[in-house]
């Protein structure tokens, strides 16, 4: 593929980038670490896979799930931005916005001193994203591959008015058994529970999911850890510019209901996304530029 072919021209690093046809021939990036590996495709700037070495894959990607150039792809860690969930008064727009939906292009990839791998890809405001949200911005995502997973969002606001925006890292993690896990690091911490009528309540001690699952924590600002037993491992997301925390298990009826999502599928899976939505949106001056990272093991 012509495109394929540029693309490791300009950007591949022999051995550490390397630019191949995805699933359903979507342009992906495999990213090979001294101490990891992973695939970012272009198409939302998705990653799909990490895995450390001598570990299991870090995250879960459904079986299920489509890949198709205005389709979100089902599990990895989609881009929630420059809104999340339904956009507020236009049903007709994309849920969690269009940046998992549009082509982001490679500014940067880099093999660090460490070992570590970086690629860099690049989102822009134009005509399709200013008929969806009128303000002109600039994005990019960071990926850095070691045997962590690192992402960085940065936002900057190329118009001249203030805006403000929502986003999310919407991690889907691999768990062996989610009626065995626990999620620590929330205990005390407020949350909208969207499976109750989006009711206020305060997170006590652990989060243990019985049932559907979707809680947004407010003020979040502390890293979580997610405890598999049933893996015999623990997964800890550190992060920073980032104040909310979303804890998400569709359980046995929503997955049945998502066709790009297997039936079997609810109990291997934990979205724990680092986000800034709801009263956390953030408000970007002409000209300045927001980062939030995350940090995953
Ligand atoms: O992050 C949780 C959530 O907002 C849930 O309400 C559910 O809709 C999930 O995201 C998946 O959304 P999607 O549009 O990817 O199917």
């Amino acid at each position: 593929m012509a495109e394929i072919d540029d693309l490791n021209k300009r950007f591949g690093v022999p051995g550490a980038v390397v630019f191949e046809a995805g699933n359903g021939n979507l342009v992906r990036a495999a990213l090979t670490a001294s101490q990891g590996s992973a695939h970012v495709y272009l198409h939302g700037a998705h990653v799909t896979h990490f895995q450390a070495n001598g570990q299991g894959p870090l995250l879960f990607l459904s079986s299920e799930s489509l890949f198709q150039f205005d389709k979100p792809i089902r599990g990895g860690i989609p881009i929630c931005f420059p809104w999340f969930g339904p956009k507020s008064g236009d049903t007709s727009a994309p849920v969690h916005g269009f940046a998992r939906l549009l082509q982001w292009n490679p500014l940067e990839t880099k093999r660090l001193g460490d070992g570590s791998v970086k690629l860099v890809l690049g989102l822009q405001s134009s005509e399709a994203t200013r008929s969806k949200w009128v303000h002109d911005f600039s994005a990019q995502l960071n990926v850095t591959v070691g045997a962590k997973l690192e992402l960085t969002l940065r936002v900057t606001n190329t118009s001249s008015q203030a805006f403000t925006f929502e986003e999310a890292l919407h991690t889907y993690f691999s768990v062996g058994d989610i009626k065995t896990a626990r999620i620590d690091g929330l205990s005390g911490v407020r949350y909208l529970d969207k499976v109750d009528g989006a009711k206020e309540k305060t997170q006590s001690g652990a989060i243990t999911i019985e049932g559907e699952t979707d809680r947004v924590y407010m003020d979040a600002t502390s890293a979580t850890t997610i405890h598999d037993p049933s893996f015999t491992r623990k997964i800890t997301v550190e992060k920073s510019g980032s104040s909310t925390t979303v804890v998400w298990n569709p359980w046995i009826n929503k997955a049945k209901a998502m066709a790009d999502f297997g039936d079997e599928e609810w109990p291997h899976m934990v979205c724990v996304e680092t986000a800034n939505a709801a009263k956390n949106a953030v408000q970007l001056a002409p000209g300045a530029t927001h980062e939030m990272r995350a940090v995953m093991s």
